[in-house]
């Protein structure tokens, strides 16, 4: 009994001291938080933005000064040991005070700080936290500006650190990381350098050093007397499990600070990290471990529907868990550091990583904004370190695009940005490699020779391109034309393309896509050709598609407003079909996935076969219909094109590849029977386009436009309204008063009728219009000076008669609503064997967005 006393005293000695004395604890419930112009503060908890709604509002964002207040008590306990605070990140200037005294401030936006706080606190008491954040645009701060929202807010989690007297250095720009290096791997040996750095240091201080292979058994177990403050230790590790995508093998190091004289623990330091080896050769691409591996995958923002960047880590987990499951290995976290969260997950799931600071579209020419610039580049190094999933570091982004775009610049400005800007890479470059000499360094260039002539390409060891054929330029087939030509005159630079893909919109379907007609079949076509020829060049390292998911983006204007819909999945993220079509491209589990989700209901002509297309991995699918019919179809590039004659009705799909099947129940109508079936179903008609619409509210599927049919509908006279003769998309404006935007977008202009042959009886007939041209707005439209032939154009001005009655006389829809307005007139009429909707120009053309027939 006596001796099982001692035994538990001893064993409670020993736990106590070896129990490890670093505390972190999130304090992110319950701030008091306050916008500069508001009068009442709320409570929120953190992650926060204040951005979540109003950059998807009209106008612009709220950037200024939020302050968030909170009150801590700290226990006298603390008094013996040191308080920090930590922030994940926090957009983009923030000031933090302790009972009114500055504790410290940090410039930028994506990387994470430390501020001790143990000077200013009050012990045993309540102590107030008060944190100024500001996110106005800075001429000295990057990003400056970009195609995406700079949410303000402390958007990450902030925690509390408490440590011993002596503790590991937290404060500076590593937030408290040490560098664990691997400068040499190979198959048979990895050798590990251990950097660490103590405060308030003594002789008395001792380190124990634990690593851990990747079944957490223990490698390497050592200890030292520490006899400065600055520590370096070398390991090595016979026959490492190396990282890569398929086998993501992680090691742990683990320091334990300690105090020989009583053996207590006063802070420990933990890190996993992974031994891998790669490299990119020009002619022959990207290899990891020795073996080729083509990057394939996407880039990712950090932001979600309604939320702003304010997201849990839950959602980040969630996001690169989708893009690994999509098959992917690569990922960029344009166009910032993202959560620190985020490339631990990309280390676990074993996704290879291009990061990079927010240096986006222009460069200040001020010393400020190098510095700035040069300390993000620091940040993100030093606190990304230890990852082995990153292998690029990258620092600009389009740094060109505003030059080559703004009209107005001299050629004197236009140098002096060339050379600031190269200046600026060169210093970064310099930077990058000065703290990191086993990464490649990398920057993404829009499509122009500029950054070829200046220079500026040649800076960076990998060159990233963002290319949009098909979208913002011309024809999906020259892509392989442009990336040969660079290939041949710069064959020494390895090359990725580190962006691609046009906008869609799930509501927007087609078995007929075009470019930016933001149809899910167009991004889908547009993916294919990109896969198709990435695949075929060698000497291109990969690509990763704009975007892993649609992102808020308040200056945009697509079809559906301040969101770029570039993602493979929705905002809310959703998938798109064209994620599907990357799974069975890039996974080599059996998979079979029936596309068009948001496309089951199929609005045909009689004799037109229904086209399904089914992605797979297999070289062949089967097909059922209602159990009964099979068929089997070849798979060409992941894809199996089914024509399928069907009746009207619901039926049942079943596709099978191996040990895949999917199920879908489509649903097909003809057109010949839509007039019959307008005593159910009103008749809806997306006048102008070649897509089928769905409201998602409703339910409504305003379908493909149609000449007249005798006996059936459609329009007579006029041509698509299109952007230009390549954008198949009338305006690429946000229309007010809807969120329909797509229906109002397309129109036919220079219609003369729209009919329908539709028996007697009562009818409400809906037209839908909006005037596609900006200029012609309420306030310039009766100055008719200089700009007089245009302004005529703009004063487009028809009337409208149904069945002969005169129904609006000179609608001028620029006067009398406003431009780029949605407008909805409405008319109940009878009919006597025909509605014919006549439009007759008074001024300018006639134009028609919409159409829809209703039987009362
Ligand atoms: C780019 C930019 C990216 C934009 C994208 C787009 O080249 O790098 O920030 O979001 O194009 O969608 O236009």
């Amino acid at each position: 009994m006596k001796f099982f006393n001692y035994l538990l005293i001893i064993i409670f000695l020993i736990g106590f001291k070896t129990q490890a004395q670093r505390v972190v604890k999130t304090i992110n419930s319950g701030w008091e938080f306050q916008l500069e112009n508001s009068e009442n503060p709320e409570t929120v908890n953190i992650p926060h933005t204040w951005n979540a709604e109003d950059a998807f509002n009209d106008g612009a964002y709220f950037r200024g000064k939020g302050t968030y207040k909170k009150k801590l008590f700290i226990p006298q306990d603390y008094k013996e040991k040191n308080v920090f605070i930590k922030f994940e990140g926090a957009n983009q200037v923030t000031k933090v005070f302790v009972n009114n005294q500055l504790a410290g401030e940090h410039i930028g936006g994506y990387t994470g700080f430390i501020f001790e706080l143990s000077d200013y606190l009050k012990y045993e008491n309540e102590n107030e936290i008060r944190i100024e954040l500001d996110n106005a645009h800075h001429a000295d701060i990057p990003p400056l500006e970009a195609d995406f929202n700079f949410y303000g807010g402390i958007y990450r989690d902030v925690e509390l650190i408490v440590t011993g007297k002596s503790h590991f250095q937290l404060e500076g720009e590593s937030a408290g990381n040490f560098p664990i290096k691997t400068p040499a791997v190979s198959e048979e040996l990895a050798k590990v350098v251990f950097d660490t750095k103590v405060e308030n240091y003594h002789e008395d201080l001792k380190l124990q050093v634990e690593i851990t292979d990747p079944s957490g058994n223990p490698v390497s177990s050592r200890e030292h007397s520490l006899k400065a403050e600055e520590l370096s230790l070398d390991f090595e590790i016979m026959n490492p499990e190396l990282w890569s995508p398929e086998e993501p093998n992680l090691y742990n190091l683990k320091a334990d600070l300690i105090d020989s004289r009583s053996g207590e623990i006063l802070d420990s330091y933990t890190s996993n990290f992974g031994c891998r080896w790669f490299k990119a050769d020009p002619e022959k691409g990207f290899f990891l471990n020795g073996k080729p591996i083509k990057l394939i995958g996407a880039n990712r923002h950090q932001d979600f529907e309604n939320m702003g960047n304010a997201v849990p880590n839950s959602i980040h987990r969630k996001d690169y868990q989708m893009i690994k499951d999509m098959g992917a290995n690569f990922i960029r976290t344009a166009h910032y550091p993202q959560d620190p969260d985020v490339y631990r997950i990309c280390d676990e799931l074993g996704l290879l990583v291009w990061t990079e600071i927010p240096v986006i579209n222009d460069v200040t020419d001020s010393k400020a904004y190098h510095k700035n610039s040069i300390e993000m580049q620091r940040e993100q190094i030093l606190q990304l370190y230890n990852h082995p999933s990153i292998v690029f570091w990258g620092y600009m982004n389009e740094i060109f695009i505003r030059l080559v775009f703004t009209g107005d610049m001299s050629e004197a400005d236009k140098k002096a940005k060339i050379a600031t800007s190269v200046e600026l890479a060169k210093k970064l470059e310099a930077e990058t490699k000065k703290l990191d000499t086993t990464r490649l360094s990398v920057m993404a260039l829009h499509e122009n020779d500029i950054y070829n002539t200046s220079g500026i390409a040649d800076i960076p060891d990998v060159i990233g391109w963002n290319l949009y054929f098909g979208w913002y330029t011309q024809g999906l087939e020259n892509l392989g034309r442009f990336l040969d030509n660079q290939h041949k005159n710069y064959p020494n630079r390895p090359l990725l393309i580190s962006e691609y893909g046009p906008g869609s919109d799930s509501r927007i379907q087609t078995n007929d896509p075009k470019p930016w007609d933001y149809s899910e079949a167009y991004q889908l076509k547009s993916h294919v050709s990109y896969l198709n020829q990435i695949m075929e060049r060698d000497y291109m390292l990969g690509m990763a598609a704009w975007n892993f998911a649609d992102f808020g983006s308040s200056g945009r204007q697509d079809s559906r407003p301040f969101i770029n819909q570039k993602g493979l999945v929705n905002f809310d993220r959703e998938p798109k079909d064209v994620y599907y079509y990357y799974k069975a491209s890039l996974t080599n589990e059996d998979f079979v996935y029936i596309a068009g989700k948001n496309f089951e209901n199929r609005i045909i002509k009689k004799d037109q076969p229904v086209l399904i297309k089914v992605f797979a991995n297999s070289e062949k699918v089967e097909l059922t219909v209602n159990d009964t019919l099979r068929k089997s179809s070849e798979v060409i590039d992941n894809i199996a094109e089914f024509q399928l004659n069907l009746s009207e009705n619901i039926h049942q799909l079943k596709a099978t590849a191996g040990n895949s099947e999917h199920s879908r129940i489509i649903q097909v109508q003809f057109r010949e029977n839509l007039i019959e079936n307008i005593k159910h179903q009103p008749l809806t008609i997306n006048v102008g386009s070649h897509s089928d619409f769905t409201d998602e509210k409703t339910g409504e599927i305003w379908i493909n436009d149609q000449p007249y049919i005798q006996n059936s509908f459609g329009y007579v006279g006029g041509h698509s309204y299109q952007q230009s003769e390549t954008k198949f998309q009338g305006s690429a404006s946000n229309i007010k008063a809807t969120t329909n935007e797509p229906l109002f977008q397309t129109m036919r202009e220079d219609i003369k009728n729209y009919k329908f042959d539709v028996p007697d009886g009562k009818y409400r007939i809906s037209l839908l219009f909006t005037e596609p041209n900006r200029g012609a707005s309420r306030e310039n439209i009766y100055n008719l000076g200089s700009d007089a032939s245009n302004a005529s154009e703009k004063l487009r001005m028809f009337d409208i008669r149904i069945n002969g009655t005169l129904v609006e006389e000179n609608l001028n829809l620029a006067r009398d609503y406003g431009a780029l307005r949605a407008v909805e007139l409405n008319y109940t009429m009878d009919s006597e064997n025909e509605i014919n909707v006549e439009f007759q120009p008074k001024n300018g053309n006639t134009i028609l967005s919409g159409i829809k027939l209703e039987k009362l």
